[in-house]
């Protein structure tokens, strides 16, 4: 039995380049539960990261007791990871939502079904007959599944007509997405996991895996400890278990200044330009805009580029040498390069560096842009968010008319008169009074939007009528009008689709408590009661359970970039997770995508024109035409500009933020599991060593974090980040989830203090710089609440002990039980067979 709290990774199971992963089957149980007391074991895949790790879930009793990962899954081969360990399922039967609130009297009271929607359509009939469908705004998740998403989608677009529905993933994904449209054309993953086991280089940008993808992370150990060892390169401010094993592997660790990513990528492609690590022949054939690309780049010497992030240029010249020079290499980029500002332009320097060496669509040449939440994939891809199902493009008459056909209405009903609204203009018009109507699934913005006293204003207003529909009585829920009870995984069917675009069923475990509903339901008896009609005057929505809405939506991606219409929930039980596209062409799905470097850039085909990536400013049609893409990649980039709000006298100090492994955002499932709270059971404040010098500041004392506008109070932890530079966690909120649910009163949530400004091109949300001073306030008890374990750890590590789990933390591992799971083939590939550098002309399309 292992102890995956202090040992987060497990053991190794080291192996060559160019051969499988080997099997490492991952089960932990409740203590006191023996494996020959479980009843059923439910195939599952977890939702607390996009990893998208395959697993069964144990049920004793009607209840959740344990899980186990599934070694024949091409995503995890039998591994979990701590939270899908402990986390996934110990929630289940604590202090969940089990009836529907309302609030009378200014008091939320429990009511029935029946009394909460007629209220929520109620007042939204009113507004859609006194001001129309832009009164009403959805705001939803990363959390739900496909067939929530899709019914979701097809409700605001082809029922109400409202352009303002967006996800939570504008805060989180939404450059990921924004960068394979600027690049590639459009959304889709390029790259796989598989390519973790064949590259001979690894840069991670702005992605602290070790933490937030366990999983994927054991992949890279796995190849770190066998023969032929890639080098990893780890693009982050602070010294986390990435930059470790990035030095430990000869590789390099870039610890830029927050916020200065753009001119660090600059100065990487200058790089490869002036030494000639440019594949002329790829470039010519596959790509366009290399002039415009080489000329912006020219000035970002090393030395400059040196002088603006604080980096060595000798570093910055070692890091490109290596992305120059290796056979393979395989890019990761997340929230250090998605949640600053210039972030499409950042996150598609990473795409070019790529195309530049023709480093894409062969084992080992992966992209990955990922994705953080488990099921944000399909916010995206079914158009719950602001983009149209399918990867459509709003200001492409066709694509309307297809998806005018396939839901049998009036074109003019869906909204594409200008782009779907992004989640932080919807919350601008709710503060200016013209949203009225603003429904929250699955997603709990009073701990995780930007500037959050400005956001209890916004959710206090009287004229904004507020719906929330969650598991647990959250943060947000003590603001809304109406509180919906929601079946959480486990307790509902559904599919998802991870970082690389595999695709997995949950099938219903346990019953959902007291009258908790799926979303679905509840989204379907919305469509029911509020009676929203097709063209024929027959129901708008056509199905009735999830399996219905998966076969519809199968309908809706045929012939798209995400096909999905050789999937079935029958295919996808037993087995492994299916990558798509997965179509009569693709039976057993595709590993990875562009092998024949051609990308969806075709006017007819592309979900987007692409923007002007330092302005935003969208690209007109005809000049799209004009450039005659037709299948080439763009390399596209802008000037670095400075940070919106830097560092002054008043606020010297970058702030930024981020995870820890043992939690999950604000907590709601892993803070109900009691040793994940007890790794990470308090906020804290990182500070460098020579910062917490400079303020007078011991390991634990009191500290005070302000910026323009509010501030946190929490211990401080030395840590091991650059000068300058502060990290807070962003996951407390101030409920503490204790199972309690009791408030302790006092904010001492990151995102007090951050701003509400974001990328003009993904518009998403700047978490990761803002300018603030820091206090102290006074001694204090005990060292700081931080685990010891992760990128957190202490400067001096014998001041604090270490952070470790109880006895009934004990997971086992077994390994060699099963053979590798079959590779899914990716199309004009034989998979097993290590890519041989084809020659240009078999790589043509
Ligand atoms: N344990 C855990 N895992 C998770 C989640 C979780 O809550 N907890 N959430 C999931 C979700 S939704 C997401 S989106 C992902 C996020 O996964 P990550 O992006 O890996 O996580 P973060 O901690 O937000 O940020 C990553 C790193 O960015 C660095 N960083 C900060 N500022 C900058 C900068 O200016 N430049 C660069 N280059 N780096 C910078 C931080 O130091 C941090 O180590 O994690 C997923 N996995
Ligand atoms: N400062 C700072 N802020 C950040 C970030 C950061 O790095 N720094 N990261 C941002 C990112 S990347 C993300 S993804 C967001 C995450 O922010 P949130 O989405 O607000 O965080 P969660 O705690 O995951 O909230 C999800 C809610 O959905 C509920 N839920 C879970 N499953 C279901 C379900 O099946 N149905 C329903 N109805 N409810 C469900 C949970 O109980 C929980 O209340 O935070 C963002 N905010
Ligand atoms: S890596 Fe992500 S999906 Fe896999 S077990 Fe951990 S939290 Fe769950
Ligand atoms: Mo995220």
């Amino acid at each position: 039995m292992t102890d995956r709290v202090a040992d987060i990774w497990g053991q190794r199971t080291p192996h060559a380049q160019d051969t499988s992963w080997p099997v490492r089957l991952d089960q932990h149980l409740e203590e006191g539960v023996a494996e020959s007391d479980v009843q059923h074991w439910v195939q599952s895949a977890c939702v607390l990261c996009s990893n998208g790790c395959a697993c069964d879930i144990a049920v004793k009793d009607g209840r959740m007791v344990g899980i186990r990962g599934r070694t024949d899954d091409v995503v995890n081969h039998g591994r979990l990871g701590p939270k899908g360990l402990y986390g996934s399922w110990q929630w289940n039967g604590r202090d969940r939502l089990t009836r529907p609130l309302v609030r009378e009297d200014g008091e939320l009271v429990e009511t029935d079904w029946d009394t909460a929607m007629d209220r929520i359509v109620r007042r939204s009939r009113r507004l859609l007959d006194e001001v129309g469908s832009s009164s009403h705004g959805f705001y939803t998740s990363g959390q739900l599944f496909l067939e929530e998403y899709y019914t979701l989608g097809v409700i605001g677009k082809a029922g109400l007509g409202t352009p303002h529905m967006d996800g939570n993933t504008r805060l989180c994904t939404a450059t990921a997405a924004a960068a394979m449209k600027e690049s590639f054309g459009s959304d889709g993953q390029p790259g796989s996991y598989t390519d973790v086991d064949s590259c001979d280089a690894i840069f991670l940008f702005g992605h602290n895996m070790a933490e937030t993808q366990t999983v994927l992370w054991m992949r890279i150990l796995d190849r770190l400890h066998g023969p032929d060892r890639p080098r990893i390169v780890a693009v982050d401010p602070r010294f986390t278990k990435v930059a470790e094993a990035a030095v430990e592997s000869g590789g390099v660790h870039l610890a830029p200044l927050p916020g200065t990513n753009l001119a660090l990528m600059n100065g990487l492609v200058n790089q490869l330009i002036t030494q000639g690590w440019v594949d002329e022949e790829y470039v010519s054939a596959h790509t366009l805009g290399f002039e415009k690309l080489a000329r912006t780049v020219k000035a970002y010497t090393p030395e400059m580029v040196g002088e603006i992030c604080r980096v060595s240029p000798k570093d910055l010249r070692r890091a490109a040498e290596i992305f120059g020079t290796s056979g393979r290499v395989l890019s990761t980029v997340l929230q250090g390069f998605y949640q600053s500002h210039q972030a499409t332009a950042s996150s598609c320097q990473v795409n070019n560096l790529h195309l530049l060496r023709g480093l894409i669509g062969r084992p080992g040449c992966g992209v990955l842009q990922m994705n953080g939440q488990p099921t944000a994939q399909n916010t995206r891809e079914c158009g719950a968010d602001g983009d149209l199902p399918g990867f459509r493009n709003w200001d492409n008459q066709n694509h309307i008319d297809q998806l005018a056909e396939l839901w049998n209405v009036d074109p003019l009903v869906i909204p594409h008169w200008a782009p779907p609204t992004h989640a932080m203009q919807i919350w601008r018009y709710a503060e200016q009074g013209s949203i009225n109507f603003l429904w929250i699934s699955a997603t709990n913005p009073a701990v995780s939007m930007p500037e959050l006293p400005r956001i209890r204003d916004i959710l206090r207003r009287e004229d904004l009528f507020v719906v929330v529909q969650d598991g647990f009585r959250n943060e947000t829920a003590e603001f809304a009008d109406v509180v919906l009870p929601a079946a959480l995984w486990g307790e509902k069917q559904g599919t998802f689709t991870n970082v690389n675009r595999t695709v997995h069923l949950s099938e219903k475990a346990v019953e959902p408590p007291g009258a908790a509903r799926s979303d679905l339901d509840i989204f379907l008896d919305y469509a029911r009661r509020m009676d929203l009609r097709d063209r024929d005057g027959e129901p708008l929505i056509k199905w009735r359970d999830p399996e219905g809405a998966f076969e519809a939506w199968k309908e809706c991606t045929r012939g798209r970039l995400c096909d999905y219409t050789g999937l079935s929930y029958d295919k996808l039980r037993g087995g492994s997770g299916v990558p798509w596209p997965c179509n009569t062409e693709h039976p057993d799905g595709s590993d990875r995508l562009y092998a024949d470097g051609v990308f969806p850039t075709a006017p007819e085909v592309c979900e987007s024109y692409g923007h002007d990536l330092l302005t935003g400013g969208t690209t007109p049609p005809t000049k799209y035409q004009a450039e005659r893409p037709d299948g080439r990649a763009f390399l596209k980039t802008a000037e670095y500009t400075p940070v919106p709000e830097g560092p002054s006298e008043e606020y010297p100090y970058v702030c930024t933020t981020g995870r820890t492994v043992y939690h999950f955002h604000t907590r709601t499932k892993t803070g109900r599991a009691r040793q994940l709270r007890k790794a990470a059971p308090e906020p804290w404040v990182e500070l460098s060593p020579g910062d917490a010098k400079a303020l007078g500041v011991d390991e634990g004392d009191l500290v005070r974090v302000e910026s323009r506008r509010g501030a946190m109070e929490a211990p401080a932890r030395v840590g091991r980040g650059r000068d300058g530079t502060v990290f807070l966690p962003f996951h407390y909120g101030y409920w503490d989830t204790t199972g309690t649910g009791s408030p302790d009163g006092q904010p001492r949530a990151a995102n007090e203090l951050t701003q509400t400004e974001w990328d003009p091109v993904s518009k998403q949300p700047l978490f990761k710089v803002s300018a603030v001073r820091v206090t102290k306030l006074g001694p204090g008890q005990d060292c700081a609440p931080a685990p010891t374990t992760t990128a957190s750890a202490p400067h001096d590590p014998a001041a604090v002990p270490a952070t470790r789990g109880d006895q009934d933390a004990g997971t086992r591992e077994d390994v060699g039980v099963a053979d590798p799971p079959r590779q899914v083939p990716s199309p004009g590939h034989t998979p097993g067979v290590p890519d041989p550098v084809l020659p240009h002309a078999a790589r043509k399309g």
